[in-house]
């Protein structure tokens, strides 16, 4: 840990399986930003839960997700990765900032609704609280920085939000963190409905690219992406969205700008276009779906990894609640 970084803090729910979404707007950053920042990465299996997950699927897409961080290149000697679980002071600080959230306010935020409306058999507190518990994440650990996608931006301002008024009611505690959005890629649209973001947990499987999709798979759903009838290849989220998202996945997996991309399709048709962009993800993809495997064999270090990260969080998760603690009011011994 160096005293001289800023703090990073992010995290992704072990529910379902990524998409290149999820990797594009997430993991593939943390990969570049582990080296300029003080970096820790959870797998937020306490968000899981606001919907029902069956116990021995949830158990092994932990894991495989941790996999998946380390064959993507997050490096556990750089950043610190970690189970939410294993570290009781996400619960304990998510209680203490339940008492500054107003139920109106999280009645609001759009995740709720939307979740509340796709799974109406089941609107539970924790679904409701998922904000709070996503500020305790944030705070604890004292994150200057929050890289997510622009899906997450409604959740970051809340922590701020909350941030600001523990410190007004006591004195400053928190830092005030700030989201980060790359450039590129913040939001990728579903192949499908490129008016819509793409999902680990959309309709349409067709829409969506996962990570664990094999190379037949991957091509087939680019073959069949969603594009419009004027037939030229141009980046115009506009009136293009469907040309564009195609082009952002390329350069994100091409390692070229946008702009690149698109003066190397110019002229060319949607099929030869489409045909490219899948051959780019199958095969970046392809050296990530073997390393993941090789690691998921690997029990003992995939514990070792959890368990240093667990003790990492835990230290100084525990100093930031200890403080909180003090200041509310609470007797420590
Ligand atoms: P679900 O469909 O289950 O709600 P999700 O696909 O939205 O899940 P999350 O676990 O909520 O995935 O998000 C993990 C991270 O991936 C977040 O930082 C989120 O902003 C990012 N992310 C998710 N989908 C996209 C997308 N389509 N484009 C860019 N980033 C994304
Ligand atoms: N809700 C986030 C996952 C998440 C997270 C966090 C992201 C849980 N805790 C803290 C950033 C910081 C999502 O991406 N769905």
């Amino acid at each position: 840990m160096e005293e001289s970084k800023k703090f990073l803090y992010s995290a992704v729910q072990p529910t379902n399986n990524l998409t290149i979404g999820n990797y594009i707007g997430a993991i593939r950053n943390w990969t570049m930003l582990q080296n300029d920042y003080n970096c820790y990465f959870a797998i937020a299996n306490m968000h899981a839960i606001t919907v029902r997950q069956t116990p021995a699927v949830l158990r092994q897409r932990t894991l495989s997700l941790l996999a998946l961080y380390l064959a993507c290149g997050v490096d556990p000697e750089k950043c610190t990765l970690y189970l939410q679980s294993h570290v009781p002071a996400h619960a304990e600080l998510c209680w203490v900032l339940n008492t500054f959230t107003y139920v109106g306010e999280m009645e609001r935020m759009t995740q709720f609704k939307d979740k509340s409306a796709r799974h109406a058999e089941n609107i539970n507190m924790g679904l409701m609280d998922y904000p709070v518990l996503m500020a305790a994440d944030i705070l604890l650990y004292q994150a200057d920085v929050v890289p997510v996608g622009l899906d997450q931006r409604q959740h970051v301002e809340i922590a701020r939000d909350i941030a600001q008024r523990f410190n007004n009611a006591y004195s400053p505690t928190f830092k005030v963190p700030e989201a980060l959005y790359m450039k590129v890629g913040a939001k990728i649209n579903d192949l499908q409905d490129p008016a819509k973001k793409m999902s680990k947990s959309g309709e349409n499987p067709n829409g969506s690219v996962f990570l664990s999709d094999d190379r037949d798979t991957i091509i087939r759903k680019f073959r069949r992406a969603v594009t419009d009838s004027d037939l030229e290849i141009r980046y115009d989220p506009e009136t293009k969205p469907g040309v564009s998202n195609l082009l952002s996945i390329y350069s994100v997996f091409s390692g070229k700008t946008v702009e690149e991309a698109a003066a190397e399709f110019s002229g060319k048709g949607y099929g030869d276009f489409k045909a490219a962009v899948g051959e780019v993800v199958a095969d970046r993809l392809a050296p990530i779906q073997a390393q993941q495997q090789k690691l998921l064999a690997d029990k003992p270090y995939l514990d070792g990894v959890l368990k240093k990260g667990a003790d990492g969080a835990a230290y100084a998760a525990n100093k930031t609640l200890s403080k909180v603690y003090k200041k509310i009011g609470f007797y420590q011994l």
